[in-house]
């Protein structure tokens, strides 16, 4: 596929999601929040407050020298009960993009990002009889207010990360653990994916259509024992791949969230290892190792499909690792691109610090520090050398590898 001319050559920029950033709505994580399922019994209350004044952080985004932001609609604001929709807002969301149309920012819209309306999940979810209808009669409506305004959708977040967390881990809702009804979802979301697809590209069939598939560099614990092989390739093969297998003809392009690699031990059966005991780790408690990256993009050149990093970033307290991070990644995508792997924009996650899920608000995953109390945004040193390097690769020729200091 040829790059749209529409689009600048290269996007850059960061990635939020509704529920993490916009203050809480009636989701299935208010719920989950209030019976005690975070750490430390936290609740992501108002949050950033971002929805309340976004137009703030689109204009700080735009002297960061971004040329693209990455956020989720919030299908409970938009549909707060069944077949109700809200105009106030879907209003506000049509804002945000035709403010950031106004800042030269390219908008790319999930769709999906984790969290269900209440009254949706108290359906069944994904798993209720009309959930197929529920969900497409939500994307029409939101192409019917901003589909002429966006070229850029993202289906679904990390369909095998939602799964693994809510119907096989068990740590988010719905909170279950039942591996064959985690399989089973993933088939619905496989079928659900490609039916948005197509809905999208009927109604705007110049706009480009994928979703962010969260990938992890999977290695053997040992790689002498062939059962922890055998469990590494089956892992890999079921969490990394088959979900973009099977979707791939209903992809424009790949979007992959790259963050760690990790470690399987037939001994602890399905649930990877986060890091070995002494490596460096994040406050994810997750290692650090860019080259994963390179790995996956190599494996990814075989789709022949334009590549976004839709997500990659590093929850940290001292900013001097995050631009580490962000220089060490931005290197591994140099490296493939001079491999004539096709790799067309970068997300750093996140915009902002936000609540990260079950770990509730400690990470700092932001490029912009947030202050929870007055709710002040600082940019942190990352975002400015990331600002850098965005403005040194403006001036590159056509189809040059990106350049990091
Ligand atoms: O915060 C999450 C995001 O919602 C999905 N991808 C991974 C991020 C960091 O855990």
């Amino acid at each position: 596929m040829n790059w749209p001319s529409t689009l600048p050559r290269f996007l850059w920029g960061a990635a939020t999601s509704s529920h993490q950033i916009e203050g809480n709505t009636r989701n299935d994580w208010t719920r989950w929040e209030e019976s005690g399922h975070v750490v430390n019994r936290e609740r992501s209350g108002r949050s950033t407050n971002h929805f309340a004044n976004p137009d703030a952080d689109l204009v700080l985004f735009s002297q960061l020298g971004w040329n693209a932001y990455r956020f989720s609609i919030e299908w409970s604001r938009v549909e707060p009960a069944p077949g109700a929709f809200s105009t106030p807002a879907i209003k506000r969301y049509r804002n945000i993009v035709d403010t950031l149309r106004r800042l030269r920012i390219e908008p790319l819209i999930t769709l999906h990002h984790f969290t269900l309306p209440q009254w949706f999940a108290d359906l069944g979810g994904f798993f209720a009889s009309d959930a197929e209808r529920y969900f497409l009669d939500y994307v029409s409506y939101v192409l019917d207010h901003l589909g002429d305004a966006v070229k850029l959708w993202i289906t679904i977040n990390e369909p095998m990360v939602y799964t693994v967390m809510g119907y096989t881990e068990g740590s988010w809702p719905p909170g279950e653990r039942n591996l064959a009804k985690g399989w089973h979802l993933t088939n619905r979301l496989i079928d659900l994916h490609q039916k948005t697809y197509q809905i999208v590209k009927q109604r705007f069939p110049d706009s480009l259509v994928g979703l962010s598939h969260h990938l992890s560099y999977f290695m053997p614990y040992s790689g002498f024992s062939l059962a922890d092989r055998t469990m590494t390739s089956l892992i890999d093969r079921v969490f990394n791949w088959r979900f973009i297998d099977k979707v791939q003809n209903h992809q424009d392009f790949l979007g992959i969230n790259y963050y760690t690699r990790q470690w399987i031990s037939a001994r602890r059966g399905l649930m990877p290892i986060m890091a070995k005991p002494g490596a460096r780790v994040t406050q994810m408690g997750w290692e650090v190792f860019p080259e994963g990256l390179y790995h996956m993009l190599q494996h990814l050149k075989r789709y022949r499909k334009p590549i976004l990093i839709t997500e990659n970033g590093i929850a940290t307290d001292d900013d001097n690792d995050r631009q580490h991070y962000l220089i060490a990644h931005l290197e591994q995508i140099a490296k493939a691109q001079s491999e004539a792997i096709d790799i067309r924009g970068y997300f750093y996650w996140a915009a902002l610090d936000n609540f990260e899920w079950a770990e509730g608000y400690r990470p700092r995953f932001g490029l912009i520090g947030v202050n929870y109390e007055t709710l002040e945004r600082n940019p942190r040193p990352s975002a400015t050398v990331y600002r850098e390097i965005i403005a040194m690769n403006q001036e590159q020729p056509e189809n040059h590898p990106i350049i990091v200091p």
